[in-house]
């Protein structure tokens, strides 16, 4: 009884300190509140910032058994599973802060160019905030169940015939010119949320990992991470920093070239981006953390996305897969007993069609529906 009062004690200190009400009848609290209000002292929130949240956040920090036995050396190796976020990307953690903001100040509507993900999420967020969500996409190069989610949520998307680099400088342009919210990356806020996710690694392993490997697009998360670690080292909370291996899809890989790609190609259409939005910001992560950034062929990246579902049971996006992609290539560069984390940024659903397109698993068709023609089929 005395230890359950003092924890409870110290649940409610703790949130004092960090100027959050204490729940009601001092009980601890246990459901999740969402990040913003978790993090709350590390974000700029104040008394009159409308909290716009999904409940995003939270996400698992999954042991990736299959992929430390690839690797060996007694290195150990996370996933962050950051699909599993209420939109199915880590956007969602950059949203709330973007589009509470914008609630904040007065905006009735946002926009963004998007590759699909970015477009979900502020549909979403910004619909449930109550304001209007333009999208600029690439016609054709969206991912389906994207493209279907920012339908859904109600946004207006427009779809350009170009790529989404022309896509980001149509969006600025029209964001200085009319009264819309630009929730791009350039917004930092975005960056602000994000950066809960290296929060989140930190306070599940009690210290910042040894890498963290992350697919890079206009490198926004790598920043907001980069964000989030130093913030916390800086608090005490960890002792060390990570080195952050950036990757990019080889036909889109202008942070690994060093000069912006001007017909970006991948069948990772999420970072199918050739003039990062956040280059300097990235350059200056690699310069900090000791980091590299690195190319992955798409059919490394495909061989990671069907491991990953196929032996460790998680099925994330084509770009996400980047990620493990680039640890494999990497992996003699590990030193042993590491900690990596691999980041997944995005849910597999979202793109159905790569995963019909790309399994190693044979589909029987138009079978006849008798028991015996199952049996033989399956070979028992
Ligand atoms: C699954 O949605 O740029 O380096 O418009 O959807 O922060 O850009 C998406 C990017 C990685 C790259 N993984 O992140 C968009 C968009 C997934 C993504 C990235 C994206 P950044």
């Amino acid at each position: 009884m005395v230890r359950g009062v003092s924890v409870t004690l110290v649940t409610s200190l703790k949130q004092l300190l960090r100027g959050q009400p204490a729940p009601a009848g001092g009980r601890k609290q246990t459901s999740w509140p969402g990040l913003a209000a978790h993090y709350r002292s590390w974000l700029p929130v104040g008394d009159n910032t409308p909290i716009i949240t999904l409940l995003e956040g939270n996400t698992p920090l999954l042991r990736a058994p299959a992929l430390e036995k690839r690797i060996g050396r007694g290195v150990r190796v996370f996933l962050k599973v950051d699909g599993l976020n209420p939109t199915g990307s880590f956007k969602d953690r950059g949203m709330t802060m973007a589009i509470s903001k914008a609630r904040e100040a007065g905006a009735t509507a946002v926009i963004c160019a998007s590759t699909g993900n970015t477009s979900a999420a502020a549909a979403a967020y910004a619909r449930r905030g109550g304001l209007r969500a333009f999208a600029v996409i690439p016609d054709g190069y969206v991912a389906k169940g994207k493209l279907a989610q920012a339908l859904l949520y109600g946004a207006e998307v427009l779809a350009i015939q170009g790529n989404f680099d022309q896509a980001l400088a149509i969006t600025q342009d029209l964001a200085e010119r009319y009264p819309v919210t630009l929730v791009n990356s350039i917004n930092p806020y975005r960056l602000e949320g994000q950066k809960t996710a290296a929060f989140e690694v930190v306070d599940a392993l009690g210290d910042a990992p040894d890498w963290l490997c992350i697919p890079m697009g206009n490198a926004g998360n790598i920043s907001a991470y980069w964000m989030g670690f130093q913030e916390y080292r800086n608090a005490g909370r960890s002792r060390k920093l990570p080195v952050m291996y950036g990757f990019q899809a080889s036909g889109s890989a202008p942070l690994v070239l060093g000069s912006p790609v001007a017909n970006p190609t991948t069948i990772a259409t999420a970072i199918r981006i050739g003039n990062p939005a956040n280059w300097e910001k990235a350059l200056t992560v690699r310069e900090e953390s000791g980091g590299r950034f690195r190319s992955v062929s798409d059919g490394e990246i495909l061989a990671a996305y069907q491991l990953l579902a196929g032996e460790e049971g998680v099925f994330c996006e084509p770009a996400s897969a980047a990620s493990v992609a680039g640890m494999l290539k990497h992996a003699t560069e590990i030193p042993p007993e590491a900690q990596v984390v691999c980041v997944l940024t995005g849910n597999g659903l979202k793109d159905p069609t790569t995963a019909l397109e790309n399994n190693q698993a044979n589909l029987h068709r138009n079978l006849a529906p008798e028991p015996g023609v199952i049996a033989q089929l399956m070979g028992l």
